[in-house]
Parts: structure tokens; C-alpha cells; sequence
């Protein structure tokens, strides 16, 4: 069974618990959910090994849940919740306009159950008619329905770059291929990733298709020859790989990494000038080839500064390279710090001194401990005083730490009003303060751009977290004026976060460019709850590039030391 099926069934606890107006509980069930979820590897394995416990948010009580999910296929306490309410829970609020208490409201008034009813009951105007949603929440549902279906079918981005790289890796492995390298979305780094697209180079294409077919892994073998080959694995995920000759891998991985949007406006150019652009090569009107082996030199006789895949979505990117005015885009190497890290002081694990020491193998040079506030009994959080003894530990780990700092923080929550949960004395001897939204998700749309910038003025606030609460293919971001958000956090010198979780990329890219046009300084956090995720900095990375980001405009590329003095308490 699939993690995703898995967190599905945890996600669908966790709806029905709230619609029953149940405490915390939905709130550890989701996040049992997100941590399956964007783990790469199989829980049907962790269980078998008794490990589920290691993943972030799962207790005793929810990993037995889980290990009866894989057992049996289901969960005979979702069976029992889900008979007050007989519903595909899940694949309705992932439509966006749909919370639970909608789709609860939409079963009582017109018997909506599945997506394919939601869908007649807003093409017949069914849904207009109902006190409280109205033609707008028709309409809005309607849009929101093709997008729900698209994302369903597709893989977080976090799952598929680590497994792309392991199949390349066995393929080059397998002595066949002379290169290999992923195209496509997520060569782009793009959040969701519908299917895998490799190409390779091979003196011997049909004994690397047949490697390719008989990778771990393989369920399916949909086509098998020497240009192209074609699998489903298990779990259904399909791979294409490509085997082109090296005179035409630079344009083949051109054509390939798309967008088909960008390609297209690519080969409009090429056009104009009387030639031919496809996936073989560049090429004159008498068919000379003008480039094919490396992708740069596509774009160089084509007059363009070469424009990395993260812009090719037809988003003006073309315009900018002809004016040789591209964004210098931030890279992985020039990250110092995470700036949002969780240790076993709240729900993470792993103590300060491991997340530092992980940090320290990846190359950074800080981390920023921002352990949650407690603010449940049902969320382990740290009290008032953990922090004081927490502040203690940090003091003492930089003392023996050489060319390595923990900066002291803590993640406060933002309750309803847009006052924080810490006292400010607390928030005063901290270095980073995050404040995040964890609860009343669905305020009008006014409360909750009063509650957002109530919190980005804050004084103490440096850092805004995960700002929109998406999860993708779970929940849309909250409803906000955005744009005044946005402003408010510029004026007011707070950064907005990047989350690097895989199942959140928050802000997402589109916005982080708008953000960049307002002034807005950008801020990565793993939210790590445990040492390996400081692997997600990476995804924080590439959400930055798509955003457009350069180094000057990403916090996390200064020293600890310019950090400190950047923050708006440091200005
Ligand atoms: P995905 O798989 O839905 O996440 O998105 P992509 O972008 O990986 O799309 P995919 O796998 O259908 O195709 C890979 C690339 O191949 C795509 O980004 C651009 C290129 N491509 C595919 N079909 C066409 C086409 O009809 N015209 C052009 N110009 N390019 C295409
Ligand atoms: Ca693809
Ligand atoms: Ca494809």
C-alpha cells in the first residue's frame, strides 16, 4: 500500500474528528498524515521493522493505526467515524472552496458524496441555491474541481527528485548507459511532478532498455525499445527514459525539460529566423545544425542568456534573457543556515547537538532551533521554562562547537486575534522568533489578513512561517489579501518564510515572486523534525529559483552573524 493511500485514510480521521468538534487530536492525526506522507520510504516497511514510531508525530497510538492500515487495507476506526458520515471526505476538500464543514453541508442538503456529484450538482446550479456558499462558491468549485483531479494523480516533488536520482544512479549502474540525467518537471522543480522523464546516452540502446525494464521497483513494462521505454511502479508512478545520440542529448534535453508552454515560444523564435528547433537539434534553413550537444548553446545562437529550467514556464523569462536581464538565482551552495529547525525539546527528534552535527555534514554553518510553544496539552510543545534551560543547552553547545553556531529561537503560535502565544519577555531572549498560524483555519477573509498582519508588525517577529497553510493536493492556502500581507511584511522589515517540508513548499513559487516585487526578504526553513530532513533545504532551494530569488534576497545566505544584524531587531 501506498504511503499516500496511508495518509489519506489519517487525513480523513483527522477531518471527521474536527467536524465532530473534537480537540488537538485532528491536529496530531494530520500531521501523523503529512509525515507518512512525505516519507520516502514505503511505512508498509518501517512497520514491518517496527520503526513508524521515528516518524515525526507518530505516537504509539497512531503507529498501531497504521500498522493495522497496512495489515488489513483500512482502519476500523475511520470505518467507524466515517459511518455518521458516508463520504470520500478527502478528495472533496481538496477541492478548493470545499472545507469539511462544507462538504458536510453539501451530503445533508443534496446528497454530494463523491467528487463526480460534487461536480453535477455544480453544473446544474445546485449549489448556488444553498444558504451560506451561493453562485460565487459554485463557481470557485468549479474551477477548483480540474485542479483537485490534476493534483490527485501526481507526486510531491519530495518524492520524486530522491527517486529519480536512485534510478539514475542503478541505470548508470548497470554499465549500459554512458549518461543519464531527469528532464522534465522536475528537472523544472516544480511542486508536484505528473510523470518521470529520463534520457540517456547509450552505445548499446537495447541492453539499456532492458535494464531500465528490469530496475527494482518496475511493475509494468508499457514500452520497450532502443529510442523509447516506458514503466509504472509500483504505487503507479510512470517513468519514461529516452536514449538519444550524444549529438542531441543538449536539444533532446531541452525539448524535454518543456515547458511545453516555454518550447513553444522558444521554437516561435527559431522560426522567425527561418529555422527549426525540435528535440534532434537547432537547425538553419539548408538544415545545418546550428546546436544539438549541449542545451547552452540552444539558446546562445538563439541570442538568449541561457535561462535555467526553474524560469521555463512561459512567464515572461524569454523577454528577460533577450535583454540579458535574468535574475542571478540563488544556489544550494551559497545557503549558510536553516532557519527553522524542531528538536526533541517539542515534537522532533533528535537533540540540539544531532540537528547541528547534520547540519554541519551538509555544509552550513548555523541552524536556527525554533522549537514550538506549547500551546495544547495534546501537541508537545516547550513550556516557559524549557526555553530558559533550552537557552542554556545552545549556550553551552557553542561553547564547544568550532566554526558552527545553533541561533536560539522557538516557533510561537498566532492565535485567532494575531497576538502571539510567548511572552514577549520570552520572545525578547530568543535570536529568531517564527510565528506561524496552527489553528482556526478558516477565518473570513478579512479576519485573516487583520490576524496575518497583525503578527508580521509584530515587533518581535522576524519570520512569518509556512505563510499560507497550503498543503499541497490537501488544503489550498487560506483565504487573504495576500498583496496586503505582502506589503505590510515589506514595510515592516519581516521575512516570509519558504517552508522546505515537500508537502508544503510555502509560499509557493508564483508568490514568492511577487513577494520579491514588493520587497519582501525571503527566509528558508526545513522545519526539520528530524536530522534527515535538513535534506528538504534543497526543495527551499529550488522553490526560490521558480520564485526567481538571488542570494541578496534570501536570508539564509548570510553568515549568522549578518543574520542577527538583518533582522528587524538587529536594524
Ligand atoms: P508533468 O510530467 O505533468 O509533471 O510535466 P512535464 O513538463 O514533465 O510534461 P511531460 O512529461 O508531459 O513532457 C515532458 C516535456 O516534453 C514537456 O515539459 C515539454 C516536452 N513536450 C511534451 N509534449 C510536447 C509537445 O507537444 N510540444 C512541445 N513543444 N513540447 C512537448
Ligand atoms: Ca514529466
Ligand atoms: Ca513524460
Amino acid at each position: 500500500m501506498k504511503n499516500r493511500q496511508v495518509a489519506k485514510i489519517l487525513y480523513e480521521v483527522a477531518d471527521l474528528l474536527e467536524l465532530q468538534g473534537v480537540q488537538f487530536k485532528p491536529r496530531a492525526y494530520r500531521r501523523a498524515a503529512q509525515a507518512v506522507e512525505s516519507c520516502p520510504t514505503p511505512v508498509e516497511e518501517l512497520a514491518r521493522e517496527g520503526r513508524l514510531s521515528e516518524l515525526p508525530g507518530v505516537g504509539k497510538s497512531i503507529a498501531e493505526k497504521i500498522e493495522e492500515i497496512v495489515a488489513t487495507g483500512q482502519l476500523k476506526y475511520h470505518q467507524e467515524l466515517k459511518k455518521a458520515l458516508p463520504i470520500d471526505l478527502h478528495a472533496l476538500t481538496q477541492v478548493e472552496g470545499v472545507g469539511p464543514k462544507t462538504a458536510k453541508l453539501l451530503y445533508e442538503e443534496l446528497g454530494v458524496r463523491t467528487l463526480a456529484d460534487l461536480e453535477e450538482a455544480a453544473r446544474q446550479g445546485k449549489i448556488r441555491e444553498i444558504k451560506g456558499l451561493g453562485p460565487k462558491v459554485e463557481e470557485k468549485i468549479l474551477r477548483g474541481l480540474e485542479e483537485a483531479r490534476r493534483a490527485q494523480r501526481r507526486e510531491l516533488l519530495g518524492y520524486a527528485l530522491p527517486l529519480a536520482r536512485d534510478l539514475c544512479r542503478k541505470l548508470l549502474g548497470s554499465g549500459t548507459v554512458k549518461r543519464v540525467e531527469p528532464a522534465g518537471s522536475l528537472r523544472r522543480g516544480k511542486e508536484t511532478v505528473g510523470d518521470l522523464d529520463l534520457l540517456a546516452v547509450s552505445d548499446r540502446p537495447e541492453q539499456a532498455a532492458q535494464a531500465f525494464t528490469s530496475l527494482p521497483g518496475v511493475e509494468e513494462v508499457l514500452a520497450q525499445g532502443p529510442k523509447k521505454s516506458s514503466v509504472r511502479l509500483s504505487g503507479g508512478f510512470q517513468v519514461d527514459l529516452r536514449i538519444v545520440p550524444p549529438e542531441s542529448f543538449g536539444a533532446a534535453l531541452q525539448y524535454f525539460t518543456g515547458s511545453k508552454a516555454h518550447n513553444i515560444r522558444l521554437r516561435e523564435r527559431a522560426v522567425a529566423r527561418g529555422w527549426k528547433l525540435n528535440e534532434y537539434g537547432l537547425f538553419d534553413e539548408a538544415g545545418n545544425r546550428l546546436a544539438g550537444e549541449k542545451e547552452e548553446d540552444i539558446y546562445r545562437a538563439l541570442d538568449l542568456q541561457f535561462i535555467p529550467p526553474e524560469l521555463r514556464e512561459d512567464q515572461g523569462e524569454i523577454q528577460v534573457a533577450e535583454r540579458g536581464q535574468l535574475p542571478r538565482l540563488v544556489t544550494a551552495e551559497e545557503i549558510r543556515g536553516d532557519l527553522h529547525v524542531h528538536t526533541n525539546w517539542s515534537d522532533g527528534r533528535g537533540d540540539v547537538g544531532e540537528l547541528a552535527e547534520a547540519a554541519r555534514a551538509r555544509g552550513l554553518t548555523y541552524i536556527a532551533v525554533t522549537d514550538h510553544y506549547k500551546f495544547s496539552q495534546a501537541i508537545r510543545g516547550v513550556t516557559a521554562d524549557d526555553l530558559l534551560r533550552q537557552l542554556d543547552e545552545i549556550a553551552r553547545l557553542n561553547e564547544e562547537l568550532k566554526g558552527f553556531r545553533v541561533l536560539s529561537g522557538v516557533e510561537a503560535n498566532i492565535q485567532r486575534d494575531g497576538s502571539l502565544d510567548v511572552p514577549a519577555e520570552l520572545l525578547r531572549r530568543v535570536e529568531v522568533v517564527i510565528a506561524a498560524v496552527h489553528s482556526h483555519f478558516r477565518l473570513s477573509k478579512r479576519q485573516m489578513t487583520e490576524r496575518l498582519v497583525r503578527a508580521v508588525e509584530h515587533e518581535l517577529v522576524d519570520i512569518l512561517g509556512h505563510p499560507t497553510g497550503r498543503l499541497i493536493g490537501e488544503r489550498p492556502p487560506y483565504e487573504a489579501d495576500w498583496q496586503e500581507v505582502l506589503h505590510r511584511a515589506a514595510k515592516s522589515g519581516t521575512a516570509l518564510e519558504v517552508n522546505a517540508n515537500p508537502q508544503r513548499l510555502d509560499l509557493a513559487a508564483p508568490m514568492i515572486r511577487e513577494a520579491l516585487e514588493v520587497g519582501v526578504r525571503l527566509a528558508i526553513g526545513t522545519d526539520a523534525h528530524a536530522p534527515e530532513h535538513l535534506d528538504f533545504l534543497e526543495l527551499g532551494v529550488l522553490t526560490c529559483r521558480r520564485g526567481w530569488a538571488e542570494s541578496g534576497q534570501v536570508l539564509n545566505c548570510l553568515s549568522w552573524e549578518e543574520f542577527l544584524a538583518a533582522r528587524k531587531r538587529g536594524a
